[in-house]
């Protein structure tokens, strides 16, 4: 997660909940880092109405497997609408973690990527070597999107590095940081 969110610049990052959340905190806490606390299977469908709301900036959404499998049906609707700006890395553990490590669907044959693919993503694919992180982030900051990397990862139980405070507090911190305070007050 460091090396994707290093030089992040003025990147906009909007973080599933669970594991995601933790590991984009753990590299670093950020006022225009958005984390979804509870809400599951949303994170997607925010970083799409982030991307059409700025077009003029790169928008990442950092989810599970999990959350992206409750949220499919809004791979859809961002192939429909095309966001160039939009990028979407999926941390697959192959697991529910938070909730127990039940094994989830990618576990079982789903493969996001192909179905990311389907719904019109122009580019969209499995990586599985750490070392294919830097082309993520460069495509992250440069490529035409939509995009979708399914990024798998060994199902582990970390420490948790949790990010500061609740929804509301950090929705008003991304708009001050984004917007101004001026929009926000
Ligand atoms: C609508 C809804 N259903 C269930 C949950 C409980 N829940 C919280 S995190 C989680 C698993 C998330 O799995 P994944 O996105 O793969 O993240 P991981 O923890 O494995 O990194 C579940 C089922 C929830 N928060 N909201």
């Amino acid at each position: 997660m460091i090396l994707l969110l290093e030089r992040r610049g003025k990147l906009l990052v909007v973080t599933g909940l669970g594991s995601p959340t933790w590991d984009c905190a753990a590299a670093g806490d950020h006022p225009l880092t958005f984390s979804l606390w509870g809400g599951m299977g949303g994170a997607c469908s925010v970083g799409l109405g982030l991307a059409l709301a700025q077009p003029s900036r790169r928008v990442l959404v950092v989810t599970g497997d999990g959350e992206m499998l409750m949220g499919m049906g809004s791979l859809a609707t961002i192939g429909a609408k095309r966001p160039g700006n939009l990028a979407i890395v999926v941390i697959d553990n192959e697991r529910y973690g938070e909730t127990g490590m039940q094994t989830s669907h990618t576990g079982q044959g789903v493969d996001l990527a192909a179905v990311a693919s389907a719904c019109g993503f122009p580019e969209a694919r499995i990586v599985r070597k750490g070392a294919d992180i830097g082309g993520v982030r460069a495509a992250i900051h440069g490529k035409r999107g939509p995009l979708f990397y399914q990024v798998k990862v060994k199902a582990e139980s970390l420490p948790l590095v949790m990010p500061p405070r609740d929804g509301a507090w950090l929705k008003h911190r991304f708009r001050a940081a984004l917007l101004g305070e001026a929009a926000v007050s």
